[in-house]
């Protein structure tokens, strides 16, 4: 086979990636690891940036997204029994974030890319990248016990934080950075209607919690935990006792419970891989970065990667120039490193550190003080929940 971009991983940044190349001429292949209904199973990110909005958009996936899902103008911070809104747009002069599953996002990217004939290789196994630093690299895989081989110009890495493209940029030039947090969060999907209708994070002496929502009849709900705790010790009855304790009475009060309908325990974890690119490979979303999920930025950093690196191979081909691709790295990275920090502060904010000092404590304090009562701190918050343009 051959083509121009081989696109390594099909979940949203791949996805996204190929869609967008595909509608500028640019011939693509995705090759994804997982089946189709494990890849749709997958129940991840909830909030979506209004870039990452454009960039569906752009990508003529938007139609199912504008007339399902919900856009939320502010969303509440419960600490330690008292509450603050944040008014996302009064904020931020008008921006919103929307509301619809990654899950429903894949879909629809999948039934587009099918749709306009686009080349997408599920159950490909083991992938191995070659002559990277060449510029005729190929990708090898085996697809029912056959193998067969992909030759490209370009490879673009979007196979997430467990991929094989990351592990191809030589030792002495890539730099990671890492920080994993010491516990993780419970997350349940149930077909009830959510307590609230904007989101809460709740920070509580037994721990964090988060209230979120999917539509008006399905809710997905988060309780920090154990890392290491076993789903068998959190069957439903539990966790709906544990949740409810966690939130403020009033909420509590409104809470409708139900059966889950998943449930599954995420590590926290803020990495970053520096360079994002090495010679013809190009990484993009979770290949290259990782946020805890306090601010809601992965699936909306993904967007923003695919935003540099499809408008990089645009340029190329269409007028053989290389700046866009030489400057990926760094432009992708400057916005990489502002969502890493903002997610790492909301996460050491709002969750509860097992070794955490009193000093810790008291900053946390002030630190929800601050917000209450500084517009101009609220004004910050905001900034960055809705996303630092792109
Ligand atoms: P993905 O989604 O992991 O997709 C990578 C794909 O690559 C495939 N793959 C391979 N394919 C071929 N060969 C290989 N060797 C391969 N290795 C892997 C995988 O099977 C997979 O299909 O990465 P991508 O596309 O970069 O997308 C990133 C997002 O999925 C991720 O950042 C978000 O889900 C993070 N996230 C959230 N982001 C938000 O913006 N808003 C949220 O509200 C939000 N909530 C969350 C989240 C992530 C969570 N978890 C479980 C980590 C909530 C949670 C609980
Ligand atoms: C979600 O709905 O899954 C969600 C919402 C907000 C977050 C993280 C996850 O910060």
């Amino acid at each position: 086979m051959q083509t121009q971009v081989a696109v390594i991983g099909g979940g949203p940044a791949g996805l996204l990636l190929s869609q967008i190349l595909h509608l500028n001429g640019i011939d693509n292949i995705v090759l994804e690891r997982r089946s189709r209904e494990y890849v749709l199973s997958r129940i991840r990110a909830g909030v979506l940036e209004s870039g990452t909005v454009s960039m569906l958009e752009r990508a003529k996936v938007a139609d199912r997204m504008h007339k399902e899902s919900d856009t939320h103008s502010g969303f509440v911070i419960a600490f330690r029994g008292e509450t603050v809104r944040i008014g996302l747009e009064e904020l931020t002069n008008g921006k919103v974030v929307t509301i619809y599953g990654q899950t429903e996002i894949t879909r629809d990217l999948y039934e587009a890319r099918e749709a306009m004939g686009g080349i997408v290789i599920d159950e490909a196994d083991n992938v191995q990248l070659h002559g990277l630093d060449t510029d005729k690299p190929t990708v090898t895989f085996d697809k029912n016990d056959e193998s067969q081989t992909v030759q490209c110009d370009f490879v673009a890495g979007c196979d997430g934080f467990h991929g094989v493209s990351r592990t191809m940029i030589p030792a002495d030039i890539v730099k990671t950075f890492e920080l994993v947090y010491p516990f993780g969060w419970l997350g349940v999907l149930s077909k009830t209607p959510p307590v609230s209708h904007e989101v809460i994070y709740v920070a509580h002496e037994r721990g964090f919690a988060l209230c979120s929502m999917r539509s008006e009849t399905l809710s997905r709900y988060y309780l920090q935990c154990p890392v290491d705790d076993d789903l068998v010790d959190w069957p439903d009855d539990r966790f709906w006792t544990e949740f409810k304790s966690r939130l403020p009475t009033d909420v509590a009060e409104r809470l409708i419970t139900g059966p889950s309908i998943e449930k599954s325990i995420a590590p926290l974890r803020s990495f970053v891989c520096e360079p994002m690119a090495w010679k013809r490979l190009f990484l993009a979303g979770d290949a290259g970065h990782i946020v805890p999920p306090t601010g809601a930025k992965g699936l909306n950093l993904a967007s923003s990667d695919v935003h540099y690196l499809s408008r990089a191979f645009i340029n190329f081909y269409k007028d053989g120039d290389t700046d866009g691709l030489d400057n990926y790295s760094a432009i992708a990275l400057q916005r990489v490193w502002k969502a890493e920090r903002f997610s790492w502060w909301m996460t050491k904010f709002l969750n509860d550190f097992p070794d955490s000092s009193e000093f810790d404590n008291r900053m946390r304090q002030a630190d929800f003080d601050y917000l209450k009562s500084s517009p101009v701190a609220q004004k910050s918050l905001a900034e960055n929940y809705v996303g630092v343009p792109y």
